[in-house]
């Protein structure tokens, strides 16, 4: 059980942990067969990330005052959908990094086949957390949650921005583009963390569902801005450039298109927007603003 009124150090390290175990229990073993691909799922996932998505979940289910036996599924969820999309984001077709969080990304620690089926496999595995078990007190508001995940996943959320990405390369977006981009590719799984942990408890009205949704696309957003901030403080401190990776890849940036320092002024116009809407939510969104902060002040 998490204490509501811990500080946030100590509730997000208690989060973390308990999403661990969730995760290590859900994830098949290579008792079962085949053991390699079960190998590469629980290497792909287990024993490493921030876990946002999943704290984002325990917050928003501490607004709603929902049970946290209910967050753990919807919260492994969102975690399966987000390692998918690493495993098949690092392949060679797409980015083809050879590292991820410190180690070999899966298709280097296993094979390629290897790394596309374990993507599939997480993804499926994160409808079956979602569906297993009842979430929800009304039924239709589980159909309503595999629904909401699956559509943030798909070519309407995150699979769309990631297309934008791969055919945006040597393309110049504009900032409308660029934001929609990332509202898809990274912003829809953090705004479905967001609702799917709201729906785990008590019903919120139609205006404090609206005001929780725009928290979370300010935080998706945020989230976005910050990786390019980080990437190109990386890099700058690497290379001695200016410029970020992907603009240096020919991608386009927060950075590339704004500069560092509207980039930094954006991220914390977002941060704002998130804490006013979230206001309004009353006491109980503290946990969320909170993650908020921590999503804009992180340094990886
Ligand atoms: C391949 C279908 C498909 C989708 C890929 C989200 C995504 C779409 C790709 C990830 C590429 C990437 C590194 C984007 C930058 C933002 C991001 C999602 C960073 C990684 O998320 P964190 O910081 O990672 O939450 P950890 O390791 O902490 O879990």
């Amino acid at each position: 059980m998490i204490a509501a009124g811990a500080d946030f150090k100590t509730w997000m390290s208690a989060v973390q942990a308990r999403i661990e175990t969730v995760l290590e229990n859900s994830l098949p073993t290579d008792e079962h067969m085949p053991a390699r691909l079960h190998q590469a799922m629980r290497y792909a996932v287990l024993d490493g990330g921030k876990r946002v998505r999943p704290l984002l979940v325990f917050a928003a289910g501490e607004l709603v005052g929902a049970d946290p036996a209910r967050l753990d599924h919807a919260a492994a969820a969102v975690e399966l959908i987000h390692a998918y999309s690493l495993v098949h984001d690092d392949m060679p077709a797409m980015d083809n990094d050879v590292l991820r969080r410190g180690k070999p990304t899966v298709h280097v620690a296993f094979d390629e086949a290897t790394a596309l089926l374990a993507g599939d496999a997480l993804q499926t595995a994160a409808f079956e957390s979602l569906s297993k078990q009842v979430l929800t007190d009304d039924a239709r508001d589980q159909i309503a949650m595999v629904h909401l995940l699956a559509k943030a996943s798909g070519s309407h959320g995150m699979c769309g921005g990631q297309g934008i990405d791969l055919y945006s390369v040597g393309k110049a977006l504009t900032l409308p583009e660029l934001e929609l981009m990332h509202i898809l590719k990274t912003g829809a799984l953090i705004r479905a963390s967001v609702l799917l942990g709201a729906h785990c408890g008590s019903k919120l009205d139609a205006a404090a569902l609206a005001g929780l949704d725009h928290a979370a696309k300010c935080v998706g957003l945020a989230f976005q801005v910050i990786d390019d901030i980080l990437d190109c403080e990386a890099d700058s401190a690497t290379l001695g450039k200016t410029a970020g990776k992907d603009a240096a890849n020919d991608k386009p940036t927060y950075v590339s298109l704004l500069g560092l320092p509207a980039a930094k002024e954006k991220a914390a116009e977002l941060q704002r927007e998130a804490h006013a809407a979230l206001d309004a939510l009353g006491a109980n969104a503290a946990r969320l603003k909170q993650v908020a902060d921590f999503i804009v002040a992180r340094r990886s």
